[in-house]
């Protein structure tokens, strides 16, 4: 058998396409459809063929924000297969974070085999009848920008293309493709090439110049112009023209909800997180990349004051209802738009330049004062506050470091300095994502420090064991750091704001909010990892340091900061 040649099967076509997409990675969780895909990876390494490296990742949510995770830091989209219409139920959540993030990933899923017999790769197995739907990308059609279902095998090279030209196209997002088995298993006559190098990709938009000098004027003359932003910073370079920009310009930056970095806290020009007084007293508000720039049912910018509103898609076309102001709307990529006002406003005088700037500088130290005091003050008290850990997390986190938030760091007590140093929680807020993103980031940048920051809920989320045992087995050292104030903080928070004189406010909001949580730092024993838990303040910096210390040397470390509410 060894010696006989054996027929290509499109499964080797459809790898040799995804190789030629240069992705990396093809995360994976198997089933009976993977058959196919299984001989072909076999046959590949037989024949040292350059193929996606395949991983095992035990759930697939993990999988999803591993994918998701690589790519935000390379930019790189990457590969994910799962198991007919059941494993591809589990990812809708962290496909959905995904979409809303604008991340491009090829989703792919096994289709049960549509003959009952007669072909190779036909159905062999019971649950072969029950997996089949009517239409298995229905339950994830309006979360894609595409999906389809491979029809021949020899298809495997131009589908390949279409779904990542389209993912990679403005506004970048995920796409759909579903395999059958007996058409991944089809005896592949000739192999089929990718027509990549015959497809110019449309370019993302980029400012007209008369919109430009609108807004450079409207700058030029505000007496208080507010940036906000959330979503700015997924390409680094956008926070390093952000930064001259803002200093120039004494602009005001409130990176609200942000999801990369935007701004270093150590700028005067960084303001908060939270638009507040800012937003109400400001004349300009320049919205950069923010689907929900401020709360309107909380907060409103004055009557009268301009509004601007900056995006590639700055109607978020994909969201049902969004119904914020605007003078000016410009359909463009951050950097771009940085880009060029930067250029239009250099021949201007701003008239009111120099006192917005001592007032923001001003601003901004009382800000950092309130912030360190606040944190500075926890930490001589006798428990954990979130401001005390992230204080602390000051001392392990370098230039280097790639930060992983869901919900929990703030740059307020721990100012980070790097473009491309800090990824958050999607807009959609799908957890469970933080700790497979940590994973991804870390395969991708194996030298740095990969630090997440975690909820206790959010933690529990991700299907931590499935998590641990990718760190372990791919030797993915990640540092995770619970913030376990033992709740559901933010569901309480809705209770009390919702029904603050209700009768739920007489439990202080915590039905179906308490969180008892067990000892998640004895989980890392059963991956040869170093877990320790934090129950007093002065313990904290000590325990980091020897986290960060295990981590330097190899071992994922975790460290359950107890932060009672
Ligand atoms: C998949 C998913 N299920 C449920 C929710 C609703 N939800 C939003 S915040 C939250 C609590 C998260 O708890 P934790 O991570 O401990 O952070 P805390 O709010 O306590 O700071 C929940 C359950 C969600 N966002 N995503």
């Amino acid at each position: 058998m060894d010696n006989e040649p054996q027929a290509r099967i499109a499964a080797e076509d459809y790898l040799d396409a995804l190789a030629a997409h240069d992705i990396d990675h093809l995360f994976c969780n198997p089933g009976t459809d993977f058959a196919p895909i299984v001989e072909a990876f076999a046959r590949a390494a037989r024949t040292n063929r350059k193929v996606p490296h395949p991983m095992v990742v035990p759930h697939e949510n993990a999988a999803l924000s591993m994918a998701h995770g690589y790519t935000m830091v390379t930019g790189k989209p990457q590969a994910v297969m799962l198991h007919t219409n059941v494993g591809t139920a589990n990812s809708i959540n962290m496909l959905i974070d995904a979409s809303r993030d604008r991340i491009p990933l090829l989703l792919t899923s096994g289709r049960t085999p549509f003959t009952e017999g007669g072909a190779s790769g036909s159905r062999s197995a019971h649950i072969h009848w029950a997996q089949e739907m009517y239409d298995q990308a229905g339950m994830l059609r309006e979360v894609v920008k595409w999906d389809y279902e491979m029809k021949r095998g020899d298809q495997a090279a131009s589908v390949v293309d279409r779904a990542l030209e389209l993912a990679m196209s403005s506004p970048k997002g995920p796409v759909y493709l579903s395999l059958p088995r007996e058409v991944l298993g089809e005896v592949a006559e000739t192999p089929v090439e990718s027509s990549l190098a015959h497809r110019a990709r449309p370019r993302a938009p980029i400012p007209s110049a008369s919109d430009i000098e609108q807004l450079a004027d409207w700058i030029a003359a505000a007496r208080a112009p507010l940036i906000i932003t959330g979503h700015v910073g997924q390409d680094p370079r956008d926070a390093v023209v952000l930064a001259r920009l803002a200093k120039d310009w004494a602009l005001p930056v409130i990176p609200y909800n942000t999801r990369y970095f935007a701004i270093s806290a150590n700028h005067p020009m960084f303001q908060g997180s939270m638009p507040g007084e800012l937003l109400e007293s400001a004349d300009l508000v320049i919205v950069i990349e923010s689907d929900v720039p401020w709360l309107p049912s909380k907060e409103q910018p004055a009557a009268g004051a301009r509004i601007v509103q900056i995006g590639e898609d700055p109607l978020y076309a994909r969201y049902p209802m969004r119904s914020f102001p605007s003078d000016l709307t410009i359909t463009a990529t951050a950097l771009s738009v940085l880009e060029a006002l930067e250029q239009a406003l250099q021949g201007r005088t701003g008239a009111h330049l120099d006192e917005r700037r001592t007032r923001l500088v001003a601003r901004s130290r009382q800000l950092h004062a309130g912030w360190r005091e606040e944190a500075e003050q926890a930490g001589r008290g006798n428990k954990n506050t979130l401001a005390w850990l992230n204080h602390c997390l000051r001392e392990i986190v370098d230039r280097d470091t790639i930060v992983i938030s869901e919900y929990s760091f703030h740059q307020e007590h721990c100012p980070l300095e790097t473009p491309g140093s800090l990824y958050a929680v999607s807009a959609a807020g799908g957890l469970g994502w933080g700790f497979g993103a940590s994973l991804g980031a870390k395969l991708a940048s194996p030298d740095r420090l990969v630090l997440s920051v975690l909820g206790d809920g959010a933690y529990m989320f991700a299907n931590p064991t499935a998590c641990h045992y990718v760190a372990q087995m791919q030797k993915l050292p990640v540092l995770t750091v619970i913030y376990n104030n033992a709740l559901y903080g933010a569901v309480r928070r809705a209770t009390l704001d919702m029904f603050g004189s209700g009768l739920a406010a007489e439990g202080d909001g915590r039905l179906l909010a308490d969180l008892p949580a067990p000892s998640f730092e004895k989980i890392m024993a059963a991956h040869d990892g170093h877990g320790e838990r934090v129950e007093r303040p002065a313990d904290l910096p000590d325990a980091f340091r020897r986290a960060a210390a295990a981590v330097k040397s190899g071992q994922q470390a975790l460290v359950n900061v107890i932060c009672p509410p």
